[in-house]
């Protein structure tokens, strides 16, 4: 039975070799990655038992993805078998001043047309303690977005506890249908998790002008963000990834969480990109399993940063990394460089 459920869409991923363009190549690299899918991979990989909860065709490729999961350890048990596609998603991977591209092929994708009724969630839910969902999965469809509203009616009852990234995209929908949808399910919502932009595209919600340097915010702007959060909705704790890019090619990458009263900053790491695409996930995943296992809020923030730090030399969606990796990179100052 899994402690922590995940819900969304797990799509086929296609990307050129390395750094080469779409139109430079005649071969793809095809694997799977998604929001949810990404998170519950991380946790079944620091040895928590999670499903991923999902809608995928019933032919091979839908087979695929599923033993793709299974290769990791997440339980595929309540996922739907039904409806006609698998979402695509296609990466390029930039370099330099030369930003990676993401085109979206997955219209209609089994997931976006699921209906309430495919999911028994009081059966899905029994027994676990936790449920996590992003705002990529209302954004699918108006179904997909019931189907939320309903996980989270059912995880509120049973007293779970429930998390969000609020994962804005742009190319799913408008700022204004965003915040349509994701203000009534913020109701139900324990932890949030969000980067600035998320929380402006989404909720108009901003740092003072004072706090933005050069297009950067300071700590006391980050807090402000998530401070406004917590006053809005009655979060439990926000969380921010913090957007401390330099350039391209030579990245920090932090993060701070807030439960109201306080503000925690995580370290600061020098990162070497390899593949930036789910390192939002891989925070979300470490949070989830550092508050799940009840370490203090500072140990689970420094958790999820080094994880999600780690992700970002692992190519793929999926991050490889044990929980041993993880902790011996948080046990650190952070100075060293992650090669
Ligand atoms: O967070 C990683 C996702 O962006 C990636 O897996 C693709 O699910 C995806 C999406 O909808 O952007």
């Amino acid at each position: 039975m899994a402690e922590i459920i995940t819900f969304g869409e797990i799509m086929l991923r296609l990307k050129p070799e390395g750094y080469l363009r779409f139109f430079q190549n005649d071969r793809m690299e095809a694997t799977f990655g998604g929001g949810e899918a990404n998170v519950a991979v991380s946790l079944s990989n620091f040895g928590v038992d999670t499903a991923f909860v999902s809608k995928l065709p019933p032919h091979e490729i839908g087979a695929a993805a599923i033993r793709s999961l299974n290769s990791f350890g997440v339980d595929t048990g309540s996922i739907v078998r039904g409806g006609d596609r698998v979402g695509i998603y296609y990466l390029e991977t930039g370099a330099s001043q030369r930003p990676s591209k993401v085109i979206y092929d997955r219209a209609g994708s089994s997931i976006a047309q699921a209906v309430s009724g495919d999911f028994d969630w009081p059966a899905i839910f029994d027994g676990a303690k936790w449920f996590h969902f992003t705002g990529i999965t209302p954004a699918l469809s108006e179904n997909t977005a019931v189907l939320v509203k309903e996980a989270c009616r059912e995880a509120k009852k049973r007293d779970m506890t429930i998390s969000c990234d609020l994962n804005f995209r742009k190319k799913l929908w408008s700022s204004q249908e965003a915040q349509r949808i994701m203000e009534p399910l913020m109701d139900y919502v324990d932890i949030c998790i969000a980067n600035e932009e998320d929380a402006e595209k989404i909720f108009g919600i901003q740092a003072e002008d004072s706090d933005v340097n050069g297009g950067k915010l300071n700590h006391e702007g980050y807090c402000s963000v998530a401070s406004q959060l917590i006053e809005r909705f009655g979060f439990k704790y926000a969380a921010i990834t913090l957007r401390t890019s330099l350039s391209a090619n030579d990245n920090r990458w932090a993060a701070m969480i807030s439960d109201g009263s306080q503000c925690f900053f995580s370290k600061e790491y020098e990162i070497h990109i390899v593949d930036r695409v789910g390192g939002g996930d891989s925070f979300a995943a470490g949070l989830i399993y550092g508050l799940y296992k009840n370490m203090s809020l500072k140990d689970a923030l420094e958790f999820a940063a080094a994880a999600s730090c780690l992700k970002h030399s692992v190519e793929g969606d999926f991050n490889r990394v044990s929980v041993e990796e993880v902790n011996a990179l948080a046990a650190g100052d952070g100075s060293g460089r992650v090669q």
